[in-house]
């Protein structure tokens, strides 16, 4: 079984491509379901005009025939509309001698790629860095996730998110959360779902943008019907929450990951950390956050993600200009003020991705018919465990 994804394009370049590799013959998949999963993504209070310009929709290139899988390489493109503005600074062709391209970036911006960047690819515009280390990038990967939601779903499986907390504002959020999560979160301009704290942020977005500013947050990833024993303890890449950290660091401008209780965990004792083990093998509480030993318990996976304030700044911070050598001001550009509301459907996208590699792992085939019968006698295996009586 190979389970892989990767991803091309540049933020103003022509448009993005996606390919996902692995999935079953014979999953029933909608250019529909991808695209509203990439609408969800654009959204968010804090989203800057470049928002306002796209539509994204993807267009199937392989992978797909008659609303099915064929279990071979999924390839999807979505269009930059925002191209029609940039063809003359992106246009892959050699510039005339002499000619000077528009928009060059030499001031690079504390926080972004631009300075490593140039120093590692030996590049005299910053714009060659931070073209591909835009934000951007993530529509492929919401494409590829959706892909993986549409998989994990006949397995029982759902993933949303919310914020619960932005530019330093702390959401009181209600316990047990609501279900559908997404449904009540995706209905909050911040996608937050306490009420008092969303005019809070919203007011905190609106005074940072004036003050040239920008904001982070933190987002709460959850996995339910999540079944226990995906990942495994034997060796370090197996590991479950490890591969979720990598796939959730990985995403742009994110600092922090912490599964259930993450550094709180080490503040507490024993006693007041680990979950107790009913009847019927179910669990008192939930603070690992769905994993133990690298496998997945069970229980619901939650999952927080941490992103830091976005590094274009309106009111730019000190830097060199690379060209002159000289004290400069950080080169600002159109922008986002936030995207931790975006942050958290990508997140979503990347547990999805996580999970569909671990699934096709423990029950994988070439058809989703042979996964469903692996899954089916799992499921069985399991239920013969347990205390007669008890739930499965
Ligand atoms: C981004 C800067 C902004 C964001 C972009 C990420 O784009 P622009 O420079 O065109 O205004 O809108 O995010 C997206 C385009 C997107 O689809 O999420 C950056 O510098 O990372």
């Amino acid at each position: 079984m190979t389970f892989r994804f990767t991803t091309a394009g540049e933020s103003h370049g022509r448009g993005l491509v996606a390919i996902l590799e692995g999935i079953p013959a014979g999953l029933p998949v909608t250019a529909e379901r991808i695209n509203a999963e990439l609408k969800r993504r654009m959204g968010g209070y804090g989203r800057g005009a470049r928002m306002k310009i796209e539509s994204d929709q993807i267009e199937w290139l392989a992978g797909v025939r008659a609303g099915e899988t064929l279990g071979s390489p999924i390839a999807m493109l979505v269009w930059n509309r925002d191209w029609e503005h940039w063809q003359d600074v992106m246009a892959p062709e050699a510039d005339a001698p002499g000619a000077e391209r528009r928009r060059q970036v030499t001031r690079p911006r504390p926080g972004h790629a631009d300075l490593a960047g140039v120093l590692k690819y030996d590049r005299q515009d910053a714009r060659d860095i931070l073209e591909r280390a835009s934000a951007r990038e993530t529509v492929a990967r919401v494409g590829c996730g959706a892909v993986c939601k549409l998989l994990l779903e006949p397995f029982g499986m759902e993933i949303g998110s919310h914020v619960v907390e932005l530019g330093g504002v702390a959401a009181k959020y209600p316990m047990p959360l609501p279900k559908p999560l997404n449904e009540a979160s995706d209905a909050s301009a911040v996608r937050c779902l306490d009420p008092s704290a969303e005019r809070e942020i919203i007011a905190r977005i609106d005074a940072a943008k004036a003050a040239g500013d920008t904001l982070g947050g933190v987002v709460e990833v959850v996995a339910l019907g999540v079944p226990v024993g995906l990942g495994s303890h034997v060796s370090w890449d197996r590991k479950l929450d490890g591969r979720l950290a990598r796939a959730l660091m990985s995403i742009p401008a994110v600092k922090g990951v912490e599964l259930g209780l993450g550094f709180d965990a080490a503040r507490r004792k024993g006693s007041d950390v680990h979950d107790e083990i009913l009847p019927g093998l179910e669990r008192a509480t939930n603070r690992a956050g769905g994993t133990e030993g690298g496998m997945t318990t069970g229980e619901p996976l939650v999952a927080r993600v941490a992103m830091k304030p976005i590094s274009t700044l309106m009111a730019p911070l000190r830097t060199v200009d690379l060209k002159t050598g000289g004290p400069a001001q950080a080169q600002s550009e159109r922008s986002d003020v936030t995207a931790v509301p975006a942050m958290g459907v990508i997140a979503e996208a990347m547990v999805a991705l996580v999970l569909a590699e671990a699934m096709l792992e423990k029950f994988g085939g070439d058809a989703l018919s042979e996964m469903t019968r692996n899954f089916a006698g799992y499921q069985a295996q399991l239920s013969a465990r347990l205390p007669k009586g008890a739930a499965s």
